[in-house]
């Protein structure tokens, strides 16, 4: 039999493994300050259709931001 001690264990650092892990993983959801940040952050060419796109950084206004 499992001791409850046990399973709240498994669970507390099942809370903290994802909790660590997700801001790693997550996918910035609005546009970077400028490109220079999107660049260091690896994102270029950023289309219209993204939620990381605003026109400010599409300077050619050709529907890319921050073009590679
Ligand atoms: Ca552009």
């Amino acid at each position: 039999m499992i001791k409850p001690v046990a399973l709240l264990a498994a669970s507390v650092f099942g809370v903290v493994a994802v909790g660590v892990a997700a801001p790693a993983h997550a996918q910035p959801t609005a546009p970077f300050k400028n490109c220079t940040a999107a660049k260091a952050a690896g994102y270029c060419d950023i289309p219209t259709d993204s939620p990381l796109y605003t026109p400010s950084q599409d300077r050619d206004s050709d529907g890319l931001a921050c073009e590679c």
